[in-house]
């Protein structure tokens, strides 16, 4: 094992690496940890799961069983990593990218699925899974989380809160509005930057002049860039700071330096913006093969646990395709019935025309 100051390959800074793309393990002075074998196999079933379900939605998307899908593809260290650092009691406000965080919140896959079916608005309890609602509208969950944790904190509850964003939501407003709260108010929360360098087409370089982390400190808290494709680095690094939050010390942000392997959507083709030569660059650096390569060269894991964590993969995709197939349709929205708690007249308006809207299919289906 060796100590390197690692260098991000794409700007020359430095960033947090625990475990190389050659599955190679490597100490930092500040930010270190010395999981167990039992640990690392762990990280490494999240991973493969989160990546099967991911896959899944895909698919399922292309075969028209759901509307839309956001593919984790790539960003399954960042993922697992953070949400591995978290307590039970601690709070997380996703983006709509996060399934590797929800399954490991215990959020049911088909609970995610359901979403992107188009028949649920949001199917899991965010206060017992300690893990919100999805958020579509970029940004805007930073500001939820600040205020949470402005609340906890008010409470004396030492508990943190996680922030997931992408890089184009550094480009909102609200998140700079969160940061300077989060600041100004010491709130317990930890912004994690999933910087997959994409948003949507719109690259990294075209929405920033400085590195991302660099920005946490002109708002008076520390910024850390990590290798968002090795998953030590990122469960170290979150650990860090989510500790750090829990003891009244404030925001931390954590870029998590990392590449959207697949499309934005499946409404998106990434072919038009980025060529294949990129893409390849950044499988060989792939997260679960990392791990994998480390667990098998330090003779943590053998082939019947790889095959074993295949299996439940396996299994995990044909429950849940089975469980997506049988969900039933929905009846008319609820939608309306939550805008205004006494009603209004816009929204009754807006009801009777989607009423409208809807009973053209039902005399469609009704014709010979
Ligand atoms: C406030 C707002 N503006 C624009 C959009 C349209 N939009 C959807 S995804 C996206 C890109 C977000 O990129 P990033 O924050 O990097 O997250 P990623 O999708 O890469 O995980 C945009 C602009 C939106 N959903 N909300």
């Amino acid at each position: 094992m060796t100590t390197t100051a690692a260098v991000d390959p794409a700007t020359g800074t430095d960033f947090v690496q625990l475990l190389t793309p050659e599955g190679e393990r490597v100490h930092h002075p500040v930010h270190d940890i010395d999981p167990s074998p039992e640990e690392l196999r762990g990280l490494y079933r999240d991973m493969v799961l989160a990546r099967r379900v991911d896959g899944e939605g895909v698919t399922l998307q292309r075969q028209g069983e759901l509307g839309l899908w956001p593919s984790l593809l790539g960003q399954e260290a960042a993922q697992v990593g953070a949400a591995r650092a978290l307590r039970d009691d601690d709070h997380v406000f996703p983006s709509y990218r996060e399934h590797g965080v929800a399954l490991c919140r215990g959020v049911d896959p088909l609970d995610l699925l359901a979403l992107f079916r188009g028949v649920t608005n949001g199917s899991w309890d965010p206060e017992e899974r300690r893990f919100h609602l999805y958020t579509l509208v970029i940004g805007s969950q930073t500001l939820h989380a600040t205020g949470y944790a402005m609340g906890l904190a008010k409470d004396g509850a030492e508990t943190a809160v996680l922030a997931c964003f992408g890089d184009g939501a550094t480009s909102q407003g609200d998140v700079s509005e969160a940061f300077n709260f989060a600041a100004v108010y010491d709130a317990p929360v930890v912004f994690l930057c999933q910087n997959n360098q994409f948003a949507i087409s719109e690259s990294n370089e075209r929405q920033t002049r400085v590195p991302l982390h660099q920005r946490a400190r002109g708002f008076g808290f520390p910024g850390v860039r990590v290798d968002g494709n090795d998953v030590l680095a990122c469960l170290a690094v979150t650990r860090w700071a989510l500790e750090r939050a829990r003891r009244g010390e404030g925001p931390a942000l954590i870029e998590a330096f990392t590449y959207r392997m697949g499309a934005h959507t499946t409404s998106d083709d990434p072919t038009r913006y980025r060529d294949a030569a990129e893409v390849a660059a950044w499988e060989a650096r792939d997260p679960i093969l990392r791990l994998r390569t480390h667990l098998e060269r330090q003779g943590l894991a053998d082939e019947a646990f790889f095959a074993d964590v295949e299996a439940e993969g396996e299994a995990l995709a044909r429950s849940v395709r089975a469980g997506v197939r049988a969900m039933p349709d929905p009846g008319f929205p609820s939608l309306f019935d939550h805008v205004y708690a006494d009603g209004h007249a816009l929204v009754d308006e807006e009801r009777a025309l989607f009423a409208a809207y809807q009973e053209q299919f039902a005399e469609e289906v009704a014709r010979p």
